[in-house]
């Protein structure tokens, strides 16, 4: 806030109070997001920006002498919203729960995904999965890019710990 999006001027050939020129904002400022210095013309943020919320603000910009008749010029101001990184992703559950046979074969999935949304735009809001914690031993294994939880596989045995004593390579 009070950062400076921009300024405009107007010049009036008038001399005197006639040429003396004050500016306004009458239009298109929602919710008063930005305000403008009467006599320098100066627009700055008055309330945060939220890409999520919008991206867009066509302004309307007036100019007006100070004459007891006075003349004046509209103008538009658009401002447009790029995005930052300021929404973490978010799961679709609070919590995922599955049951899995002691027997089960290395490489079948155990959850059939894990998926989180994230409400930012481009890379902001790509998504990639780690296991974080509680993964002793690294039983199990999750696809970066899909969410896809599985047992390990055969043919990561090599950087896989597999707590099964039993399975060829572990
Ligand atoms: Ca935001
Ligand atoms: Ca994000
Ligand atoms: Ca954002």
């Amino acid at each position: 806030m009070g950062y400076i999006v921009g300024q405009i001027t107007a010049t009036d050939r008038d001399p005197g109070v006639n040429g003396i020129v004050s500016y306004y904002l009458t239009g298109g400022n929602d919710n008063s997001t930005f305000s403008i210095d009467s006599t320098l013309g100066v627009i700055t943020i008055a309330k945060p920006l939220d890409y999520e919320q919008q991206r867009r603000y066509d302004l309307i910009m007036l100019a007006r002498d100070s004459a007891p008749i006075p003349q004046q010029t509209q103008q538009n101001f658009t401002v447009m919203v790029t995005d930052a990184n300021d929404n973490p992703p978010v799961f679709y559950r609070d919590t995922y729960t599955t049951f899995i046979s002691e027997g089960a074969v290395i490489g079948s999935t155990v959850i059939e995904q894990i998926n989180a949304s994230d409400a930012d735009r481009g890379s902001n809001a790509v998504v990639q999965y780690y296991i974080s914690g509680g993964n002793g031993s690294s039983t199990f294994l999750i696809d970066q890019f899909t969410g896809v939880f599985t047992s390990c596989i055969e043919a990561e045995l090599q950087r896989c710990d597999c707590l099964h004593a039993d399975s060829a390579g572990c």
